[in-house]
């Protein structure tokens, strides 16, 4: 049967013929990491550079961005094929700019607010200066027949600046976290700018048709657009906007899974765990929108209602640190240990610990050893853009088994609806569901992944990159 997802994503278009400009990729961070004991550049891993390094080195690549250091703006240098063009971010924007207006005002506010959505004038100055270095840094290198590909929530006025600086660059833009819907959009202050500054692009790719109708009722309420997503007209351009979910290498995931080394990883990770008949995992950046609390207090009902369960079902928590400066991740981190605390305390033996934290990063060969041996993977955030996680679990799962918990808000539910969708604050559901997924039979395992893997494999991140360069080649 064909794999389709719920709405039926269009299948792989023939992408049009090579253009000759080059591709400017603009982003917050440059996808390079300074090694002090190499004494050089090194592409850092992450799912975008994976997607994006084979279109860059063909058409010849630039990625313009902050290194990451305060104050540090090197003259631009090539790493891998790739022009690495720095932009300098100073020490006091990083607290204004970047923790503050990035992820005090925007990341809860398009997470549909499930936190205070913090707004002050002072973090939205530099918000506006740092967009504009940003568009003029990409002015100043972009040639003719060249394409901008501006990415995610920090950038969302660089469209409309470069519109201003060189209206004539095909622009595209890609938002990795969800829309919200205007009501909750139209508290910005600054939703007109904001609106007017994404409409600058030409194309505008987002994870899920809920953002990008959210999007097109935001760009028509505050930035005076007309028409629909697909044609908005606006200033008398006509500008896209469409669905693209993000995905990951699926054909790399699943080599990585079937490496001896893995494979063996995995036993002994049982193993050290005393063989439990069912091990439940957990794996996300420790932010409050992934629900992590939630998820843990739904398995302690699991356990206040199964006590038969006891010794033999074990749950892993992963969690990356994360924005560690910012107060709120100081919270929900303290609320995560002491959950953990409170359900060892009150259900542990000396045989038996039922939750395992790791508050880490785990290199990637490490972390697929874990997929592997988790039989349940636990994904419930409260409101995520996609969730990669979902998409790695199943990608690793080469047997055909496991069993794939899946909030219904994250943007990955419109595509893998074969898995156990649940809502993650309703705690009765979530444990009934877990209760279910520990002891659902090896054909009804096989049935779902079969289904899901279909998915992740088709829509993989090279489905999703080849879409969105159609659409911005035009
Ligand atoms: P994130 O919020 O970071 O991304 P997600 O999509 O799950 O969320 O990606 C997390 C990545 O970090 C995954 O590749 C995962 O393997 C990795 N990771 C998680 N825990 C780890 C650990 N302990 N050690 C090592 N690696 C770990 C944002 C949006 C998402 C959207 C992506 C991509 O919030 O909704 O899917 O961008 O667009």
């Amino acid at each position: 049967m064909e794999p389709t997802s719920r709405f039926g994503y269009p299948a792989r278009r023939v992408v049009s013929d090579p253009v000759d400009g080059r591709l400017v990729v603009v982003a917050n961070r440059l996808p390079v990491r300074w090694d002090p004991r190499a004494g050089r550049w090194e592409t850092s891993p992450g799912g975008l550079v994976t997607a994006l390094e084979p279109v860059l080195a063909e058409r010849k690549g630039v990625w313009v961005g902050w290194t990451g250091t305060p104050d540090h703006a090197p003259e631009p240098f090539e790493v891998d094929g790739i022009t690495q063009v720095p932009v300098p971010i100073a020490e006091d924007e990083v607290e204004t700019y970047y923790e503050g207006f990035c992820n005090g005002t925007v990341w809860p506010l398009y997470h549909d607010a499930i936190r205070p959505v913090e707004i002050h004038r002072h973090w939205w100055r530099p918000y506006v200066e740092v967009n504009r270095r940003f568009a003029a840094r990409v002015a100043d290198i972009v040639r003719p027949g060249d394409r901008v590909w501006v990415h995610d929530y920090q950038l969302q006025l660089v469209p409309g600046f470069l519109r201003e600086l060189v209206p004539d660059t095909r622009i595209g833009f890609f938002l990795h976290i969800p829309f919200p819907p205007p009501e909750i959009y139209g508290r910005l202050p600054w939703r007109t700018q904001l609106v007017e500054g994404l409409l600058g692009a030409d194309v505008l790719g987002f994870q899920t048709r809920r953002a990008v109708l959210n999007f097109a009722g935001a760009a028509r309420m505050f930035g005076g657009a007309r028409g629909r997503a697909q044609s908005l007209e606006y200033r008398g351009r006509s500008i896209v906007a469409e669905t693209v979910p993000i995905s990951i290498d699926a054909d790399h995931y699943r080599a990585l899974s079937l490496a001896h080394e893995t494979v063996s990883r995995a036993y002994n990770l049982r193993r050290s765990l005393g063989k439990p008949s069912s091990i439940l995992l957990g794996v996300d950046r420790l932010d409050y929108t992934k629900g992590i609390d939630l998820r843990l207090r739904a398995f302690e009902t699991l356990l206040q209602r199964r006590p038969d369960l006891h010794g033999d079902v074990v749950f892993i928590q992963v969690a990356v640190p994360s924005r560690e400066q910012v107060e709120e991740y100081q919270v929900i981190r303290g609320r995560v240990e002491q959950l953990v605390g409170r359900i060892n305390g009150e259900f542990g033996r000396p045989d038996w610990i039922p939750v395992y934290y790791l508050y880490r990063s785990l290199p990637q060969d490490e972390l697929i050893a874990y997929y592997r041996a988790a039989d349940v993977m636990v994904v419930t955030p409260l409101r995520d853009g996609m969730n990669l996680v979902a998409k790695e679990y199943v990608a690793t799962r080469t047997d055909g088994t496991g069993v794939l918990v899946l909030s219904e808000f994250a943007g990955a539910a419109e595509q893998l609806d074969e898995a156990f969708i649940v809502n993650p604050y309703d705690l009765d559901q979530m444990a009934a569901v877990l209760e279910q997924a520990v002891s659902l039979s090896p054909d009804e395992q096989r049935t779902r992944m079969a289904a899901l893997r279909r998915s992740v494999s088709r829509f993989d991140v090279h489905w999703w990159a080849s879409e969105c360069l159609a659409s911005l080649d035009g």
